[in-house]
């Protein structure tokens, strides 16, 4: 990290600037990645590297003294509990209005995702990218990142027949008795994997309710797939546990600082390197702070105004609803999401059915609804506080709450059953404080090129989910993937 000069530094190690390191370095670039979360590679106390949903520890949250667990609540009791102070996995960014969920560590989200990876129908793309050409995305760069990212279907006919997706099969029955279109969604797991837990050949890692806090086995994240691709090159090295705080000009490059941090948050050392080139890829809050930051303390003063602006929850919103008895969703349930209920073109809702993997039958079906919802935030700098404020407001996820009610009232009505009032807290139905896909900021062709390059500087570029405008009308990481592919392309084609 101390190399006095680099030809490419890559800010954050998730979807975007994994795929940026991979081409840069194909292309003959000498690549640095800066990572502020862990390389998460060594086993803990009980030797496994990655902290199970049920059983949050040190491991589980990024610099808490208590978890702050999605559902907070369940059967009227709180889960959540004191853990010591440490350079965890999940990251629940709190701001005035919204909790932001990601992921931190070497892969970024990948490490705490549900590994839903979903194209989007090619009609919604233009509500999506506007200014992206969706002949190219659709023939090249969405093949490209499924096939990067290792994305395949699960067997149906294993499927039909396995206790640990009865939850997701009760999903379809009651979609489809109140005529909801009910869609099979690819994800980046090993299903041969799967299979073997299911028969008890291998450790239990999906079936044991693995997903939020890590995976100790079967998901295909980015380090077994593009960033174990890009370290095989030879050209790129990742140094995590690091912060960047500046991105200064410096003579026709750029000084990168950084602050290196010990796994309570503390900062050990302080260090700059010159870059010739920075690729933003700290994610939709990530990027985003930091560029509305540097242009309002006047350390890159030319970046334009689209800067912070343009930022949305891709509509998230969570519910549960109570089956009835003789409608059990089963004990056993793989964490990893295979299908969901699409009601975007009469509702706006698209539905993934969730596992909810307490261990124990609850009698509940779990969801989280991608929404179309129009509300935009911006970030601003608070120069008093010396922090990045974001705008957004708990009201503003009504719309997303109306969506959602397009498919679960009517399936309530029809099967006769309730939404669930315990999993939130305080009698509350809906998940309306969080989001787990946060998207924009930096939006294309507005604050950057119609590739990702910042206006206002040669040499800076934006590669991750800051980019989109707010809704990806699915779960976002495949456009972001195809995205980055799409644009590194151009990139090093006409710039290196
Ligand atoms: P991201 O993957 O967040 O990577 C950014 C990286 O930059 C992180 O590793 C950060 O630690 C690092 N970083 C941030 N600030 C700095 C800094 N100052 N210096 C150095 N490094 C920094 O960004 N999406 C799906 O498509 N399907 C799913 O099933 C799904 N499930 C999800 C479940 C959960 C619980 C969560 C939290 C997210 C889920 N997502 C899912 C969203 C998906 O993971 C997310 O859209 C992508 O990870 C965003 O990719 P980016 O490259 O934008």
């Amino acid at each position: 990290a101390d190399a006095a000069r680099v030809p490419a530094l890559v800010i954050g190690s998730g979807y975007g600037g994994s795929v940026a390191a991979l081409r840069l370095a194909e292309a003959g670039v000498d690549v640095h990645v800066v990572e502020l979360g862990m390389s998460w590679d060594t086993p803990g106390p009980d030797g496994k590297i990655f902290a199970n949903t049920t059983k949050p520890d040190y491991r589980s949250f990024w610099l808490r003294t208590r978890t702050k667990q999605p559902l907070s609540n369940f059967l009227g009791f709180p889960l959540d509990k004191d853990v010591p102070r440490y350079t965890g996995i999940l990251d629940a960014e709190d701001f005035a209005g919204i909790s932001v969920y990601q992921g931190r560590g070497v892969g970024g989200g990948s490490l705490v995702n549900g590994g839903m990876a979903v194209t989007p129908r090619r009609q919604h793309f233009g509500a999506v990218l506007p200014s992206v050409n969706p002949d190219e995305m659709y023939d090249v760069y969405y093949p490209r990142a499924n096939a990067g990212l290792g994305v395949t279907n699960v067997d149906p006919a294993w499927w039909e027949g396995t206790d640990c997706y009865q939850y997701a099969r009760v999903g379809r029955k009651h979609a489809q008795r109140s005529a909801f279109p009910f869609v099979f969604v690819p994800n980046v797991y090993d299903w041969e994997y799967m299979k073997q837990e299911a028969s008890g050949a291998v450790p239990h890692s999906a079936l044991a309710g693995e997903v939020l806090y890590g995976n100790n086995h079967g998901k295909k994240t980015l380090v077994k797939t593009y960033l174990a691709r890009a370290k095989a090159t030879g050209r790129v090295t990742i140094s995590p546990l690091h912060r960047v705080t500046s991105v200064a000009p410096a003579g026709g490059a750029y000084t990168v600082t950084m602050e290196q941090l010990d796994t309570t948050g503390a900062v050990t050392a302080t260090k700059s390197v010159t870059a010739d080139r920075v690729f933003f890829a700290a994610g939709s809050v990530g990027t985003s702070k930091l560029l509305t930051k540097l242009k309002a303390t006047g350390v890159l003063p030319n970046l334009n105004g689209e800067i912070g602006k343009g930022w949305g929850d891709n509509g998230n919103v969570m519910c549960g609803r109570a089956n009835h008895l003789w409608d059990p969703t089963g004990k056993l349930q793989s964490a990893m999401p295979t299908a969901g209920i699409d009601n975007w073109d009469a509702g706006g809702a698209f539905a993934e059915v969730a596992p909810l993997p307490t261990g124990i039958e609850t009698w509940a079906s779990f969801y989280l609804s991608i929404t179309r919802n129009p509300h935009r935030a911006e970030f601003t700098w608070n120069a008093g506080a010396g922090r990045v404020d974001l705008s957004w407001q708990t009201a503003w996820k009504q719309p997303s709450i109306d969506a959602a009610k397009t498919i679960f009232d009517k399936i309530n009505a029809k099967e006769g059953t309730i939404y669930r009032t315990d999993l939130f807290g305080a009698y509350k139905i809906w998940g309306d404080h969080l989001t787990y896909h946060p998207l924009g900021g930096v939006v294309l062709n507005k604050a950057t090129d119609n590739h990702g390059r910042l206006h206002g500087y040669r040499g800076l570029y934006v590669m991750d989910g800051s980019l989109i405008p707010g809704n990806a009308s699915v779960n976002p990481f495949v456009t972001i993937t195809a995205l980055a592919e799409r644009n590194i392309e151009a990139i090093v084609t006409a710039d290196l």
